[in-house]
């Protein structure tokens, strides 16, 4: 049977679910489920913090007997196989679920249309891709790992209106105002990791932590490129790498003389014995670091700057997503320029949304994957 008109409304909801624990999951996506009968909800589930339990049987145990009969609405095909939990297929079966609606289906090995043949076998009606745009928005991180093994990269911008992201010699000045910050407290809470260049690092001497109250510990994994190991071990992000993990990328080659040689190996002796853990990694190449940083179950990353680093990033096509935060005031002299701005984002990306934040704007581009 086809879809219904309630569908979509209980699958935005179920989507909506899903977001709460974002970047919380890691390796696993954030799946919602609802279980839904005459219209009104008997049970609701998001994948643990951790990634277990899945979403569908927490939503069952809610249900209990109620979901005999009922719908259920799920962000990704229920799983079908014996991992570190049971196949959630299995429990939609056993707890005589009638139909279940999906909004994306899952790209897993394991799972990858055996979910809907397991549940379709059992006599469950099954109508898939309700959603699906919004669907795979809330499952990018997981969907770009699992297919190319590399995280999904947001690049976050912060303009005046004057197209500036700051202001030479100036370390970190106000482009946007509070709702703004407040909104990317919120996207670094979502994101498995958080990136900066040096520079950027040096400047601003920024903590990239979540501080938005009761979501302190949803702070990212810090990355700062630095080529040569230049993070100051007074810096704010050095001095809580015991906290909230940090990683320095140095370039894949020392200096060459040997005393440069000895001072970077001891500036990374010093970086290692703070906290610190050094990489290395062909700064120029991007896909390199978002490779090894796929290995490790990184599936979200926020690009923050500066202009160098995000340039990079844009001109390897590293970038799946825009975030154009827009201040209401111009920097004038000594304004440093954005690499991008609303009038030239690559013709790639697409121009999805915009919303207000106070007085800034912000408008969100992506490029489908
Ligand atoms: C679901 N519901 O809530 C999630 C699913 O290592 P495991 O056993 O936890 O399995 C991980 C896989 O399970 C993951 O790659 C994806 O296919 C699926 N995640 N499935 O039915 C959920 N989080
Ligand atoms: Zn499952």
């Amino acid at each position: 049977m086809a879809a219904r008109p309630e569908d979509e409304r209980f699958m935005a909801e179920a989507i909506r679910l899903s977001r709460r624990h974002l970047g919380l999951t890691s390796t696993n996506p954030s799946v919602g489920c609802l279980i839904v009968k005459d219209d009104v909800v008997l049970g609701s589930g998001v994948t643990a913090v951790g990634g277990r339990p899945h979403a569908e049987p927490q939503a069952l145990a809610e249900a209990g007997e109620g979901a005999r009969g009922a719908t259920a609405y799920v962000t990704l095909e229920p799983c079908s196989h014996y991992g570190k939990t049971p196949p959630c297929a299995e429990a939609l079966i056993a707890y005589g679920v009638a139909r279940v609606v999906i909004s994306v289906t899952d790209p897993d090995q394991r799972v990858s249309g055996r979910g809907i043949a397991m549940l379709r076998d059992a006599g469950i009606e099954v109508d898939t891709g309700i959603l699906e745009t919004e669907g795979r928005r809330s499952l990018a991180g997981y969907l770009m790992r699992q297919t190319r093994n590399r995280p999904y990269v947001t690049l976050k911008l912060a303009v005046s209106a004057d197209g500036m992201i700051g202001k030479t010699g100036e370390g970190q000045i106000r482009i946007t105002g509070d709702a703004s910050r407040a909104q990317v407290q919120m996207l670094r809470a979502e994101s498995d990791a958080i990136l900066v260049g040096i520079g950027t690092a040096i400047a601003d001497d920024p903590e990239l932590t979540c501080r938005l109250p009761g979501l302190e510990d949803r702070s990212p994994l810090r990355i700062v490129i630095d080529e040569d190991l230049q993070l100051p071990l007074g810096s704010k992000l050095v001095r809580t790498a015991r906290q909230y993990p940090v990683i320095a990328v140095a370039g894949h080659q020392p200096p060459f003389d040997e005393n440069t040689d000895n001072a970077f190996l001891g500036r990374r002796a010093a970086l290692d014995a703070a906290g610190v853990e050094v990489l290395q990694s062909n700064s120029a190449e991007p896909g390199e670091l978002l490779e090894a940083l796929g290995t490790r179950g990184i599936s979200s990353l926020l690009v923050e700057g500066g202009a160098k680093t995000a340039r990079r990033f844009l001109d390897t096509g590293m970038v799946d997503r825009i975030l154009l935060f827009q201040g209401p005031a111009d920097i004038g002299e000594g304004g440093i320029e954005s690499p991008v701005l609303k009038s030239n984002i690559p013709p790639s990306f697409t121009h999805i949304g915009e919303s207000r934040f106070g007085d800034d704007r912000c408008d969100e581009f992506e490029r489908g994957f």
